[in-house]
C-alpha cells in the first residue's frame, strides 16, 4: 500500500464519522422539540393477588379494571401461599415471545406445573399466564381491539379443586378487562 492510499482511507473514515455525529446531533433535536414524532402508547397495568380478609380466598386486585390498547406492560404480585397444579401443561400463551418473567428472570416459555398457584387467562385473546406463588410476574400484551374481555384463574384454586369458590367468581378469580 502507498502511502497516499492510506491517507486516502483515513480521509475516508474521518468523513464517515462527521456525518454519523453530525445525524446523532440532528436526531436529538429533533426528539426535544414540539413536534415530537408518533409514539407506540405504553401502559403499565399492575395487579395484586391477595388473601380477601373477609373470606379468606386469594383475590386479585384490581378484578375489573380498565386499561387503553397498545402495547401493555403487565406486573401479577402474587403474595399467596405456595401451591401447585399437578396435570398442569401451563405454557404461556397470547404473550409478547408468548413468554414471561419470574421475579425477573430471563423469559420462559413454560412453569413447572409445582409451582404455579393461579393463572391470569383471557380465553377470547389467547392470554394465558401462570402465576407461581410469592413472586412477581411480568410480561408484555398488545391489545389491538377495544372492547369488555372476560378474564379468570383457571387453575383449580378452589374449595374443592375446579369447583367452588373463588374459582370464577367475580371480584376473586374472575373478571372483566375493558380495553378502550
Ligand atoms: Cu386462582
Amino acid at each position: 500500500m502507498r502511502d497516499s492510499e492510506w491517507f486516502g482511507g483515513v480521509a475516508i473514515i474521518a468523513a464517515v464519522v462527521v456525518v454519523l455525529v453530525g445525524g446523532f446531533a440532528i436526531a436529538s433535536e429533533t426528539s426535544g422539540g414540539s413536534s415530537a414524532p408518533s409514539s407506540v402508547a405504553v401502559s403499565y397495568l399492575n395487579l395484586t393477588i391477595q388473601i380477601n380478609q373477609t373470606t379468606g380466598w386469594p383475590q386479585y386486585s384490581p378484578a375489573n379494571f380498565s386499561v387503553p390498547s397498545g402495547e401493555v406492560h403487565v406486573k401479577i404480585v402474587d403474595q399467596d401461599i405456595p401451591a401447585s397444579w399437578p396435570g398442569c401443561a401451563c405454557n404461556v400463551t397470547g404473550t409478547q415471545g408468548n413468554v414471561e418473567s419470574i421475579n425477573g428472570s430471563a423469559p420462559v416459555s413454560q412453569v413447572s406445573w409445582t409451582a404455579v398457584a393461579h393463572t391470569f387467562t383471557v380465553a377470547r385473546l389467547g392470554i394465558n399466564v401462570l402465576s407461581p406463588a410469592q413472586s412477581t410476574v411480568t410480561f408484555t400484551i398488545w391489545l389491538n381491539q377495544t372492547g369488555s374481555y372476560a378474564w379468570q384463574c383457571v387453575d383449580p384454586c378452589g374449595a374443592d379443586g375446579f369447583t367452588g369458590a373463588p374459582m370464577g367468581v367475580p371480584g376473586f378469580m374472575a373478571g372483566t378487562m375493558t380495553v378502550f
